[in-house]
């Protein structure tokens, strides 16, 4: 893959870096992307009717089913030579966040020390009456549902779903981060959800260095400084070596 000199002088120079991640940089490690998701018994469902505090009112049980199905699709997942990659930018002495949209937690899993998860974690469980996360081993009800250790209520997946206001800090984070960065990074995502998706139109209308690593178009394209057409697999770890020879740890 050929890389500009631009695109290898602004990474060198960049003391400020944040990496938006998608689905797509989950891939290659083996967890469907959003998209590709819904197979099997889970094609007859969109992932938003499913992913909606609506749909877990009305059916809890098959919402958990999906989300459990998920956990088994990520529970032996590992992170990637893109996930590796992105870990080690942290090497170049840069202050380097990732502001991620995945609920697999491999970033952190990859090494990564500052993790923005923007739409939740699929490990954590939350009572839905009063909150309080769930210890993992939760008892469940006669219907088979993980119940509060504390109030009883019903438990549900800590993530963020469609209708729901993202974390409050992790949106002022990425938010200032998108006006603050100096290389904003957009990897592996179909920049179609919001509020998250327009994270990379901030950066760029602040005159900020936005790449691009996606196999596909996405609306982003004619915004972005650079863009990368491959697999983040590939991209991330080629662009790092030709940006630093003699690895991260190099830089000046
Ligand atoms: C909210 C957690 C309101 C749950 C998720 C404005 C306009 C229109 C609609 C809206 C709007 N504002 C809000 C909305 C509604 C909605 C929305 O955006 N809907 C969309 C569908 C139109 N947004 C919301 O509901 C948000 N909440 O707005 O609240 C509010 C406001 C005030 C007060 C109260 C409420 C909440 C959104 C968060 C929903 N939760 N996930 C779970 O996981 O179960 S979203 C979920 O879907 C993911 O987190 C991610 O964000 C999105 C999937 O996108 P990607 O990750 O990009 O994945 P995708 O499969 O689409 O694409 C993969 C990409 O990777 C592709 O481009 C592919 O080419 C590429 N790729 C593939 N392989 C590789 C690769 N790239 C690199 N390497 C590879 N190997
Ligand atoms: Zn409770």
């Amino acid at each position: 893959m050929h890389f500009a000199p631009e695109l290898l002088d602004a990474l060198r120079q960049a003391r400020v870096i944040a990496v938006f991640t998608g689905a797509g940089v989950s891939a290659e490690s083996g967890v469907p992307t959003f998209r590709d998701a819904q197979t099997g018994l889970w094609a007859r469902y969109r992932a938003e009717e499913l992913a909606t505090p609506a749909a877990f009112r009305r059916d809890p049980q098959t919402v958990w089913k999906w989300y459990e199905w998920r956990r088994d699709l990520m529970r032996n997942a590992l992170p990637n030579p893109a996930h590796l990659a992105i870990a080690s930018l942290e090497k170049t002495g840069a202050e380097v966040t990732v502001l991620t949209q995945n609920v697999d937690g491999l970033h952190r899993k990859a090494g990564s020390t500052d993790v923005v998860e923007l739409h939740g974690n699929i490990w954590d469980d939350l009572c839905l009456e009063c909150r309080a996360p769930g210890d993992g081993d939760a008892p469940r009800d006669g219907a088979g549902l993980p119940r509060c250790t504390h109030c009883g209520g019903l438990l549900r997946p800590g993530v963020v779903w469609f209708g729901e206001s993202l974390p409050e800090q992790a949106w002022q984070r990425a938010a200032e981060l998108a006006g603050k960065a100096d290389v904003f990074f957009c990897i592996g995502t179909s920049s179609l959800v919001e509020p998250a998706a327009s994270l990379p139109l901030q950066a760029h209308d602040s005159g900020k260095t936005v790449i691009q690593v996606n196999p596909e178009a996405t609306r982003h394209d004619a915004s972005a400084s650079f863009v990368l057409r491959g697999k983040a697999g590939a991209a991330m770890p080629a662009l790092l070596r030709a940006a630093w020879p003699g690895g991260p740890a190099s830089s000046p």
